[in-house]
């Protein structure tokens, strides 16, 4: 037996959401993983936002690649679609499915290996395209999955846990996904759910490309001394530089913070984002400004972490590609097939 099932039977005491489901309902199949690894955590983090959305979980569609971090949608949303596809090509199936069908929510999930090696054709592409999606790195710094090499996002002079010093410069995806035009960016922490949380439901409610680099330690193979993805590094050198509250179309907006402090921007869904600076000097709003603070801080050995970049006008792949409305899924064969005499139409308007 490769996976353990987790009984369907809940307390009837457990808090239910708009859809009378509980947190119960949004998790999966009881995870392989290291007792402590960070991708553990991000799965919490998924599960949690999703029960506090209320998303049904049939309008959902979960898809990964290959690594310990791929592995993980088997653990949670245990009733939405999935697809585990081969290493580093999720990104590419995940935007033929939003094209089919552009009514479902889209989570990618991915590695560092999985997206910043193998894949990193397929991540950018899917980025620089804008398609509808909420694209999760759980970043660790190694290949977990294949026993501990260092990955591309390895930091220089960051030392393996067999004291092999990386001479190789890092890709930052937080720096990729700004400069390919992705309309929301961040970065967290898998061990800060309290940020994590409602940076996945703002996410969520973001039309278009949104990255989330989630930095996630592995116990196994990248959390001694010398690394700089381990839990004590990460902690000791993480800068968030604002916290964010998501509340849904259907809450009423309380007020619960002094004025001046919050800056709030209403997503398409009609939910309203209520970001609180914790530096003043930071602007979400500025690309350019945001990739020069990143790579200064990092330069620093910091860790920038809150919401980095928002485009209060984001445009997807199908306003792009000038869509039906109508998923194509749903389209008949007339719509798909309009027959000879319309193909001759077409075929004259290009002689
Ligand atoms: C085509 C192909 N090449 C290589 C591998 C071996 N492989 C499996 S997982 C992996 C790297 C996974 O690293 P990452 O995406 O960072 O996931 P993690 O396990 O660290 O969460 C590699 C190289 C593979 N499965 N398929
Ligand atoms: S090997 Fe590392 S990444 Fe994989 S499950 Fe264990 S701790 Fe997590
Ligand atoms: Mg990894």
């Amino acid at each position: 037996m490769t996976y353990i099932a987790k009984p369907g039977l809940h307390h009837p005491t457990l808090p239910k959401n708009a859809l009378c489901y509980t947190r119960r309902d949004y998790e999966g199949k009881v995870s392989t993983l290291c007792a402590g690894c960070g991708h553990d955590s991000i799965s919490a983090a998924i599960i949690q936002a999703c029960w506090e959305l209320a998303i049904e979980p049939h309008r959902l569609a979960k898809l990964s690649g290959i690594g310990c971090s791929s592995k993980t949608p088997d653990y949670f949303l245990g009733n939405s679609h999935g697809f585990n596809t081969v290493h580093g090509r999720m990104p590419s199936v995940l935007t033929g499915a939003n094209l089919a069908n552009r009514e479902l929510l889209y989570l990618g999930v991915s590695g560092d290996g999985d997206s910043a090696s193998i894949g990193i054709g397929q991540f950018v592409h899917a980025i620089r395209r804008g398609v509808n999606m909420v694209y999760i790195v759980e970043n660790n710094g190694v290949y977990g999955l294949t026993k501990g090499q260092f990955s591309a996002t390895a930091d220089q002079g960051s030392v393996s846990k067999r004291g092999v010093v990386n001479t190789d410069n890092p890709i930052d995806m937080v720096g990729l996904a700004l400069q390919l035009g992705a309309s929301f960016v961040a970065r967290s922490f898998s061990g800060d759910k309290q940020q994590l949380v409602p940076l996945i439901k703002a996410a969520i409610a973001h039309r278009g490309a949104a990255f989330i680099d989630v930095i996630s330690p592995c116990v196994a193979f990248n959390n001694h001394a010398g690394s700089t993805k381990s839990y004590d590094y990460v902690r000791e050198h993480n800068e968030a530089v604002n916290r964010l509250d998501v509340i849904s179309a259907r809450e009423a907006i309380g007020v619960d913070y002094a004025e001046g402090e919050l800056a709030e921007v209403r997503q398409h869904d009609g939910s309203v984002l209520r970001l609180r600076k914790l530096h003043a000097d930071y602007d979400p709003g500025d690309r350019i400004a945001a990739m020069n603070y990143v790579h200064a801080h990092q330069v620093r050995g910091e860790i920038v972490t809150g919401l980095l970049y928002l485009d209060p006008d984001p445009h997807d792949l199908h306003e792009h590609l000038n869509t039906v409305a109508t998923p194509f899924n749903a389209l008949g064969a007339e719509a798909l097939c309009p027959g000879a005499a319309t193909l001759e139409q077409i075929n004259a308007s290009l002689r």
